[in-house]
């Protein structure tokens, strides 16, 4: 079994109802069992500010589905949430990003992993150490190595 974890924003049209949606249909799936559940966050837009706050979340799953499976199911879950690629950074109903797979580190035009910018963006990051702690080894990024 693999864990991943899996970053989770909407900001359109009653978003905290696409973000519990969403986490409800990932954890139907058959291959997918989810093990923990950050809180719902209210985010400022990165990117254009001429659009709504975002919810934001993070979950963390086992999974038996490889990551290139993992994603495309996330993507048909986006899919039924009517998401429509309009534009960068802009608004959207559901974004499913995979932040992290176990130790897999991947750099392709269509999954890159870890997430890129989990460094770079507080609405992943805080929700991310919510439920991993803040001793969690961040492929890629390193590790904790004391405390002083
Ligand atoms: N892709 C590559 N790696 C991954 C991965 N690890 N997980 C590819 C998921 N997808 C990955 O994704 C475009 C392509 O990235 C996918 O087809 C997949 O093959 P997308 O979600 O359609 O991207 P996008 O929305 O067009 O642009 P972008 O830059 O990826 O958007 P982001 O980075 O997702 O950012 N502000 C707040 N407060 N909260 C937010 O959640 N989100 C965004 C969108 C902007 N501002 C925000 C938030
Ligand atoms: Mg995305």
């Amino acid at each position: 079994m693999n864990t991943a974890y899996i970053g989770i924003g909407s900001n359109q049209h009653n978003p905290k109802y696409h973000v519990i949606r969403g986490i409800r249909e990932i954890n139907h799936l058959p291959k997918i069992d989810i093990q923990k559940k950050s809180s719902l966050y209210e985010t400022p837009p990165l990117g254009p500010q001429n659009q709504p706050n975002f919810i934001n979340a993070v979950i963390k799953i086992t999974t038996s589905y490889q990551p290139i499976e993992l994603l495309a199911i996330l993507q048909s879950i986006e899919r039924k949430h009517h998401r429509k690629r309009v534009k960068k950074w802009g608004p959207r109903t559901l974004d499913l990003d995979i932040l992290i797979y176990d130790d897999i580190v991947l750099d392709s035009d269509i999954l890159k992993i870890p997430h890129p910018e989990i460094i770079n963006r507080d609405f992943v990051l805080i929700p991310l150490l919510e439920i991993t702690g803040y001793n969690f080894r961040m492929p890629k990024f390193g590790k904790l190595i004391q405390y002083v």
